[in-house]
C-alpha cells in the first residue's frame, strides 16, 4: 500500500546517483526557492528546440533520481525556455531506425523515469510542446503554461503514431474525441484551449510562469512529503481503477495516515492553532 521503496532499487539508484557527475550536457539542475525546497529542472538545448534526444532523457532521469533522494526537495519543476517546452522527441536520432531496433527498446529507453517519481512533478510549459513534449508535461502531476504555449501530437504528419502516452494520457484527460482531433491531424491547442480542455491547470504570463510553478512546488513542500506522495499515489490510482476499487484504495490510505506522527502533528497543530512542524515520519 506504502509506495514499495524497493530498497534494492533504491540501493542500484543510489549507486547511479554517486556515479554520475551534478553538472549535465543538455539540461541545468538546481534547488530553487526560499527554503531551497524545490528541484528545478531546466531543458537547455536551445538550437533543437529542446529535442528529447537521449542523452537529455537520461539526464532528466538523473535529476530526478538526485531530487527524489534529497529529502529537503518536497517538488520538482521541468521547464523549456520560451520558446519551446520542447518539440518532441528527436526526430534526426530516431530517422534511420527500423522495426526490429526499436521493438528491442534500446532507444527511447530513459523516457519511464519522470511518471515513476514519488515526489510531485509540475511541468511549466511555455513554447511548443509537441509529440514527446506534450507527452512529458503529461507525465508530470500538474501542467501550468505560459500564455503563448502550444501543445500538439504531430507525430501523424511524421509517419508514425504517439509512443509516450500521447494516444493514453491525452485521452483519459481531455476525452475521445478532442484527443483524436489532435492525434489524427497534428493540429495544435492554444494554452487558452489546453487550459478549457483541462489538460493545463492554469496559465500566465510567460515570463511568470516559471516562478509561479515554483511557487506551488513550495507551497506543496510546505506539507509532509510522507502525505504528499500517498496523496499522489491515490489521485493516480484513480486512473487504474473501477470506481469502486478506486474508493476502496482511497479508504486503505485514508487509514494508513493515522499509523504516521504527520497525520497526529497536523491535527494537533490545527486545534492548538499553531503551524504544523512536520517530520516525514
Ligand atoms: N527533433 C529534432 N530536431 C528538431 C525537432 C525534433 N523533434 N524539432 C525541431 N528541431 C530542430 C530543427 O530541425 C531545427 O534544427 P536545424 O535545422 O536548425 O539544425 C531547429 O530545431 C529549429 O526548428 P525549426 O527551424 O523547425 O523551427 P520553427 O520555429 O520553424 O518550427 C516547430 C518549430 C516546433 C513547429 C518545428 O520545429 C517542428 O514541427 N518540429 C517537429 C515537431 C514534431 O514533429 N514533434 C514530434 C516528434 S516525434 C517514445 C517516446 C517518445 C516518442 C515516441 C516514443 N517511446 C518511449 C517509445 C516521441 C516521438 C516524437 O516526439
Amino acid at each position: 500500500m506504502l509506495q514499495s521503496l524497493g530498497w534494492e532499487d533504491l540501493g542500484e539508484r543510489r549507486r547511479a546517483v554517486r556515479l554520475s557527475g551534478s553538472s549535465y550536457e543538455y539540461i541545468l539542475s538546481e534547488k530553487v526557492g526560499e527554503k531551497k525546497n524545490v528541484g528545478l529542472i531546466t531543458l537547455n538545448r536551445p538550437k533543437a528546440l529542446n529535442a528529447l534526444c537521449d542523452g537529455l532523457m537520461s539526464e532528466v532521469g538523473d535529476a530526478i533520481n538526485k531530487f527524489e533522494l534529497d529529502e529537503s526537495v518536497g517538488a520538482i519543476v521541468i521547464t523549456g525556455s520560451e520558446k519551446a517546452f520542447a518539440a518532441g522527441a528527436d526526430i534526426k536520432e530516431m530517422q534511420n531506425n527500423t522495426y526490429a531496433m526499436i521493438a528491442r527498446g534500446g532507444l527511447l529507453k530513459n523516457w519511464g523515469r519522470v511518471a515513476q517519481c514519488k515526489k510531485p512533478v509540475i511541468a511549466a510549459v511555455n513554447g511548443y510542446a509537441l509529440g514527446g513534449g506534450c507527452e512529458l508535461s503529461m507525465m508530470c502531476d500538474i501542467i501550468y503554461a505560459g500564455e503563448k504555449a502550444k501543445f500538439g501530437q504531430p507525430e501523424i504528419a511524421i509517419g508514425t503514431i504517439p509512443g509516450a502516452g500521447g494516444t493514453q494520457r491525452l485521452t483519459r484527460v481531455v476525452g475521445k474525441s478532442k484527443a483524436m482531433e489532435m492525434c489524427l491531424t497534428g493540429n495544435q491547442v492554444t494554452a487558452q484551449e489546453a487550459e478549457k480542455m483541462g489538460l493545463v491547470s492554469k496559465i500566465f504570463p510567460p515570463d511568470q510562469l516559471v516562478q509561479e510553478a515554483i511557487k506551488l512546488g513550495e507551497k506543496i513542500s510546505s506539507h509532509s512529503q510522507l502525505i504528499v506522495a500517498l496523496c499522489k499515489e491515490a489521485v493516480n490510482t484513480a486512473y487504474e481503477t473501477t470506481l469502486q476499487e478506486g474508493l476502496h484504495f482511497e479508504k486503505k490510505i485514508f487509514d494508513a495516515t493515522f499509523a504516521t506522527e504527520d497525520r497526529k502533528e497536523g491535527m494537533t497543530a490545527f486545534v492548538e492553532k499553531r503551524p504544523p512542524k512536520f517530520t516525514n515520519k
